[in-house]
Order: C-alpha cells, then structure tokens, then sequence
C-alpha cells in the first residue's frame, strides 16, 4: 500500500457553552491539527492532534507535517508503522531541532493516519489490529461538567445530571484557590454519593506545599486521583506527593515520550498513567507506554487529546486500560463518533480509526494550513 500524498489539515471546533477553562487554559474551540494520507489503493487514513485551536501555532504543526514529514512519507509502505515511526522520529535534521513538541504532535498525527489505513486496509476497527477486545465495557468518566469557569450552583447540577445520564465517573478541575477548590468538590460529593468516582485535575498549576495542603483536606471525599497536581516534568515532587497523601497520583497528558513515562514509573512517582496518542508521536509510542505500565501494573486511562476516538479502540484491546475520558467536542466531525451509552463507550464497528472527517465538519470548520 503506498503513500501516494500527505496532506495536512485544521478543524477548529467549538468548545460546550461558549468557553470553558481549566487552571492554566481559557479555550473556545478545539483544533484537530492533522493529515490526510493517500495511497494506490485509493483508500486514504486520516490523523490528528489536538490543540486549542491557535491558528499561528497550529500551521506550524501543519507545517511541519507538510514539508518535514511528508516528503520521508510518499512512496512508502503505509503498512511499516514501526519503520516509518522510527523513519521520522529519527530524522536526525528533525531529531536537531525537537524531539518533543511540534514535531511530535504532527508525528502522532501522521502515525495515527497510518493506524487508520492499516485497519482500513485490513477491513477491520482498529481496537482489532490492537489485539482484539479484552474487555466488554470501557467505563466513561466525564470532565465536560468540571471546568473550573462552570459556577458553583452550576458544577452541582451538573454532575447530578451526568450521574442521571449513566455516568459513573466525573471529574472536576481544580488550581484556582484551595479553599474554593475544597468546597465545590464537597458539594459535588454530597450531591452525587459514595459510588461514583470522582477525580480532579490541576492541570499543573500549583506547587508542592499548595498541593499537600490541598491533599490532606480532600482525602475526605474519597478520590479517585489528583491528575496533574505539579509542574508535568517534576518527577520527584510527584514522588514526594506520591509518598505523603492516600489519594492516588495521575499524569501524562504533557508527556511527549515514553522515557519521560518511564522516569516517572522508576522514581514511583505515578499511579495513574495518562498517556495521549495525539500528544506522543501516535499509537505506535503510546503502545509502548501501555505496556510498560502493564509490567509495573500501573492502570491507564488515557487523556482524551484525540476526544477518545482513538483511545477508545486502545481501552478495549490493551490489558492496562482501566477508563477512559469523556469530553464530547468533536465527536460530531467523524463517521463513527465516539458514544457513551450507560455510561461506557461503544465498541467501535467500522474499518479503521474512528478518524475519518465528515463532509459537513470539512465544510464548517476547515482552517486556511499557511
Ligand atoms: C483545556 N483533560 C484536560 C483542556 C483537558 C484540558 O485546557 O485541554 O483541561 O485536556 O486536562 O484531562
Ligand atoms: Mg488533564
């Protein structure tokens, strides 16, 4: 099957509401930042990053995928994901100037398009190819209804409807004071009850102190995680954090390799491994970190840069994958949208990756690439 073009890509969808943000991030839409595939056998596979859709940095990733990548791509082997990965990531004028950061994320893209042919080609959904189903449900948690711009009164009944929807899992972001922070998880584990679980995230906003302040407070109301709570590359202050509070440690969602992962398996500073193939150089390195986790029986519930319609193949077919991020932005612009019924996402029926565009999210969202 060869690669006959590579053409790049930007979709940039609206966020739920108008905004929404996190400790670090205010964001109105979604970009899905990627690259069309063609081959001789007339079918085409399609990749994406995720980013928050800033168009000046987004046509540096399209950028790079159109005159870094694709020219080490055409008249290759779409099958030979292992070689081509090694191909780009190895590029040694590329390998000079970043071997994280854009050219990852324009790598995962790429190898996330490639994934999609070679189930397309084998006529079958990826979660196949991955090694078939090893679990029947894939268990959704929602972080839609989290967000720290969502009010109080707002968050409430916000995770009781999502309760009353099927979910058994929320999350609600954190990192604007603690005090406030303490109160709204509070509330929100009054009105939704023992069973359900309930994560938080402060997508690296605070410090080692903050933190620790924060955790001997929370660890009252039962959580499932704190994700993110320091500077994503501090290895030891997550292994200190690690150490001193019951409630478990999460992160990965920043972290572009798998030695990065690995730094964090050795010094135990990670109990939750959240991997993002958009961010990691594709399926291919996220593969990679699956199973080192696996070895070290970490868990792994993937962050949803890809809106978990890539993820949702790997939670059902690897071994390590405990749950899955619900966060509905996308979902619309693709054939096959990611769906949560009850509470778990569907398994997914049609040949490939779940990424391919529909016409109408082409027509509405497209980007100028240059
Ligand atoms: C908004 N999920 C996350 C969004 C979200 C971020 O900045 O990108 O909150 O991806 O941390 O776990
Ligand atoms: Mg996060």
């Amino acid at each position: 099957m060869k690669i006959t073009s590579v053409k790049p890509f930007i979709l940039h969808v609206p966020v739920t509401g108008s905004q929404i943000a996190d400790s670090t991030h205010t964001i109105s839409h979604w970009g899905v930042v990627g690259a069309q595939i063609d081959t001789d056998t007339g079918l085409s596979g399609y990749g994406f990053t995720g980013t928050h859709a800033h168009l000046p940095s987004d046509q540096l990733i399209t950028r790079c995928i159109e005159t870094c990548h694709a020219p080490l791509l055409v008249g290759e082997d779409a099958l030979d994901t292992n070689r081509l990965w090694l191909k780009l990531a190895r590029n040694p004028a590329l390998q000079w100037v970043g071997r994280a950061g854009i050219t990852t994320l324009s790598q995962a893209a790429i190898d996330i398009a490639l994934w999609d042919l070679k189930a397309k080609a084998a006529g079958v959904p990826l979660w196949k190819l991955l090694g078939g189903q090893v679990r029947d449900k894939v268990r959704a948690y929602n972080t839609d209804i989290g967000w720290l711009s969502i009010p109080d009164e707002q968050l409430v009944a916000g995770a009781k409807r999502a309760v009353d929807e099927g979910f058994t899992g929320i999350k609600v972001k954190i990192g604007s004071s603690v005090d406030r922070d303490l109160k709204r998880l509070e509330a929100v584990r009054r009105a939704i009850g023992p069973s359900i679980t309930l994560a938080t995230d402060g997508n690296g906003k605070w410090d080692l102190p903050t933190c620790q302040r924060f955790c001997r407070a929370a660890e009252a109301f039962d959580l499932y995680w704190i994700e993110e709570p320091l500077w994503y590359d501090d290895v030891k202050g997550h292994a200190q954090l690690a150490r001193g509070t019951r409630i478990p440690v999460a992160l990965g969602e920043q972290l572009y390799t798998h030695d990065a992962f690995a730094e964090f398996f050795h010094q135990e500073a990670i109990h939750w491994v959240q991997p993002d193939v958009t961010r990691m150089g594709g399926i291919t390195e996220v593969l990679r970190v699956c199973d080192t986790a696996h070895s070290f029986r970490l868990p792994v519930a993937p962050h949803a840069g890809d809106m978990s319609q890539v993820h949702v193949h790997l939670n059902h077919a690897h071994p390590a994958c405990a749950v899955l991020e619900y966060i509905p932005w996308i979902k619309d612009c693709f054939l096959e949208p990611a769906q949560v019924v009850d509470g778990h996402f569907s398994l997914p029926q049609q040949p490939g990756a779940s990424t391919t565009p529909t016409e109408s999210a082409w027509a509405k969202f497209r980007q100028a690439t240059a």
